[in-house]
């Protein structure tokens, strides 16, 4: 990996869409620095840092996922490519107070309610099509996690039900990269809205997802069918019969206020559309039904 003068002039937008434009998730052998990163690199203080993501892929089937146990602190990339029938997405969990996966492996046995406050949600990656792949990017921070898929099928029970959670540590790293990409546009989710920074556009386009409310929130980005509307899909999750009136394509699974994350969109011109299925914190009801989606064409 080639050096980098500093950890603050990372052109990270570029650095990101190479690394974006590399094919499969292994580790890239070299990264490219613009000229303007090496020009604004004298900040000689700064510690030499990383600039690449961490690679780290998750494969999810019925009902289990195959993907490290312990991977390093810092900015960190997840793919997950959905090897199955019905969709998964990786829902990582912070386990706060020392908590363990044990812990959490307890506490799921009879989690009707909201989870207890030390099983902070933290983002991940949300679903690909079954066949394909999608990733987010997020700086992690150390400690223990439990992967989890909280995605329902047909008979509508959790795949982490069906033993679909296994644990994560993130272990300190002396040389962790933190420092955040630069996105293109800005999406903040809030009770109950999604407010882009500007529309979105054909191509490829990297979107930071900012949490502005108290309550945990997601995005699950949907390519919708021809003739097909966004509520056609909050609909369809409830019974899932007949063909699926959108493609999902990613988006990031819920996190707190302050866990930022990022993913890319690589969008065709039509109709897409945003849903959040997140179980409300005062009445349990996902999202959606508290009117928590939005469609927008791209020309
Ligand atoms: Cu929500």
């Amino acid at each position: 990996m080639n050096r980098v003068p500093s950890k603050s002039s990372i052109h990270a937008t570029a650095a990101v869409a190479a690394l974006l434009a590399l094919a499969g998730c292994t580790k890239p052998e070299a990264q490219t620095t613009t000229d303007t990163a090496a020009k604004a690199g004298a900040a000689a203080s700064a510690p030499a840092a990383a600039a690449a993501p961490n690679m780290v892929s998750f494969t999810a089937k019925e009902f289990s996922f195959e993907g490290p146990d312990t991977i390093p602190a810092g900015l960190t990339m997840f793919h997950l490519t959905d090897a199955g029938k019905e969709l998964h997405h990786v829902q990582l969990v912070k386990l706060e107070e020392g908590k363990t996966f044990a812990d959490y492996q307890t506490a799921a046995k009879d989690m009707k309610g909201p989870p207890p406050a030390w099983a902070v949600p933290y983002g991940g990656v949300n679903p690909p099509a079954p066949g394909a792949t999608t990733t987010a990017m997020q700086v992690l921070e150390p400690g223990n996690y439990a992967v989890v898929c909280f995605v329902e099928g047909p008979d509508h029970v959790p795949h982490m039900a069906k033993g679909m959670m296994r644990p994560l540590t993130v272990t300190p790293s002396a040389n962790a990269n933190t420092t955040e990409p630069t996105a293109d546009v800005t999406l903040t989710l809030s009770d109950y809205t999604f407010t882009l920074s500007k529309p979105l556009v054909a191509g490829k386009q990297l979107i930071k997802v900012e949490n502005g409310a108290a309550q945990p929130h997601e995005v699950v980005l949907i390519q919708l069918a021809p003739g097909k509307t966004i509520e056609d899909v909050g609909k369809w999750v409830l019974d899932m019969k007949g063909p699926p009136p959108g493609k999902p394509i990613g988006g990031i699974p819920a996190f707190v206020k302050g866990k930022d994350s990022f993913f890319e969109a690589d969008l065709t011109p039509g109709e897409y559309g945003m849903i959040c299925f997140v179980p409300d914190a005062k009445d349990g009801k996902p999202h959606v039904q508290h009117g928590m989606t939005t469609q927008f064409k791209v020309g």
